[in-house]
């Protein structure tokens, strides 16, 4: 088809990641090595306290990362509040291709990480800290919405966004990929809706993939990414399927869904892509042979 190959990806700095995703879909490469590579730029990116690395901690001042990745033959892996390594998503990945599991957790998917090969080392950054000890005066837990967009702005270390990316590559098959370091000053052990397969990123190659950021609780519940996947499968549009599951999250907990954010993004097999979010402020780039710096606003429920 004449739009592929394609990535998209949530937030501003998911035009950077596509970027480096794009070097391997050009190539004719597989779309589950360009949603790794992509989602390892906003991992790595020091400025950014949201995923990887830099990840604000939670109350306990621990940096804890969760991420998931599926391919295009349904083989999926995930790594869920796991400490002091820089790169989860490349630890999701070898849980999917070395191991008989999908999903480890905590110590134990630091103890596969250093296992295969990776540098085990502390994650909490100076600023992450300053910030931490900062919310600790207060200690209150209230995600401020769109996080992402606010970089800069006072009061915006209180929650965290996630990069969820989606590829077709030049063969036609699907990939996802998902990594966050979760919600700011969370409750140690809290695990969101990114590391889990169904919740935060769903692929199935016959139909097309979703992903989804904000508070991932609501996500969570309606097992979201699926549920996006599931209605394409019965002939929504990308965009039609996320709104979809904006308004299950709205009609299950109006009085939550108007105080938080979450978005779905979504693409099918034919390369449409689309998606829908409870408030403003959502957006998403897209990567084609078209254009390499898209970014594009979501439509939103309020
Ligand atoms: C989570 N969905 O841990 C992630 C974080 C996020 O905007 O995307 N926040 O719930």
């Amino acid at each position: 088809a004449g739009n592929l190959p394609i990535v998209i990806s949530t937030w501003g700095f998911g035009v950077q990641a596509n970027q480096e995703a794009w070097k391997t879909l050009v190539k004719g490469g597989r779309a589950v090595d360009a949603v790794e590579a992509g989602v390892k730029i906003p991992e790595a990116d020091l400025n950014n306290h949201t995923v990887g690395r830099s990840g604000y901690p939670d109350r306990d001042g621990h940096v804890t990362l969760d991420a998931c990745i599926m391919d295009d033959k349904g083989n999926c892996g995930s790594v869920a509040a796991m400490e002091y390594i820089a790169h989860p998503i490349s630890i999701a990945r070898l849980v999917m291709e070395k191991t008989p599991h999908v999903m480890l957790v905590g110590e134990g998917a630091t103890q596969f990480a250093v296992e295969q090969g990776f540098k085990r080392e502390k994650l909490l950054l100076p600023s992450s800290e300053k910030a931490w000890k900062e919310w600790l005066k207060k200690a209150e837990y209230k995600p401020v919405i769109n996080i992402e967009n606010k970089k800069g702005l006072p009061g915006n270390e209180y929650n965290h966004d996630t990069i969820g990316m989606l590829a077709i590559d030049a063969q036609g098959n699907i990939s996802g990929a998902c990594t966050t370091s979760g919600m700011a000053f969370k409750m140690h052990g809290r695990v969101g809706d990114s590391p889990i397969i169904g919740a935060g990123l769903y692929v199935d190659n016959e139909v097309g993939g979703a992903t989804a950021t904000g508070v991932g609780e609501e996500v969570i519940r309606n097992v979201g990414s699926f549920l996006v996947v599931e209605l394409m499968r019965q002939g929504y549009t990308p965009e039609a399927a996320c709104k979809e599951a904006v308004m299950r999250i709205v009609k299950k907990k109006p009085e939550i869904a108007k105080e938080i954010q979450v978005g779905f993004l979504a693409i099918n097999k034919k390369g449409e892509y689309g998606a829908f979010a409870l408030q403003k402020g959502f957006n998403f780039a897209v990567c084609n042979n078209t254009s390499q710096d898209l970014l594009i606003d979501g439509k939103c429920y309020y």
